[in-house]
């Protein structure tokens, strides 16, 4: 529904080459509402647990340190089918398989560095949501556009 909630984040590569004000206004654009947002050092105790399902993965180590490497900017954002319309405009995991048109697939090369994270599913946002932010970081607010965006 229109309630849908997924958690996007701007990896420490995407801070570093100033692409967060691309990115939001890209979810901005498209319709959807940001209903959290916060610039923050994320610990390596959270991101082993964000990233929990790819522990015995070869390229675990790296990837908590990347992403450990600098701020992130943690993100959520609401609207219909957010979850699974954010994945198709993050593009592809690897960069080299993403179309043009998406973010990784206009502003990255290597899937080691691939500037921003989406939730994969419902399931996932829910528990990324409940991970990275308190309920009070999470702001219910009337858009007043949202006529326009949903008929
Ligand atoms: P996604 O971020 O598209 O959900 P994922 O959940 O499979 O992809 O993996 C999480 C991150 O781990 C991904 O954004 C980049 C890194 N990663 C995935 N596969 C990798 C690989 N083969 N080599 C290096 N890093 C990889
Ligand atoms: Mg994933």
């Amino acid at each position: 529904g229109v309630n849908e909630r997924t958690f996007i984040a701007v990896k420490p590569d995407g801070v570093q080459r100033k692409l967060v004000g691309e990115i939001v206004r890209r979810f901005e654009k498209k319709g959807f509402k940001l209903v959290g947002l916060k610039l923050m050092q994320a610990s390596e105790e959270l991101l082993r647990e964000h990233y929990s399902e790819l522990r015995s993965k070869p390229f675990f180590r790296a990837l908590i340190a990347y992403m450990g490497s600098g701020p992130v900017v943690a993100m959520v954002w609401q609207g219909l089918d957010v979850a699974k319309t954010a994945r198709k405009m993050l593009g592809k995991t690897n960069p080299a398989d993403s179309l043009p048109g998406t973010i990784r697939g206009d502003y990255c090369v290597e899937v080691g560095r691939n500037v921003i994270h989406g939730s994969d599913s419902v399931e996932s946002a829910q528990r990324e949501i409940a991970l990275w932010f308190r309920q009070n970081e999470l702001h219910c607010w009337e858009d007043n556009c949202n006529h326009w965006i949903y008929s």
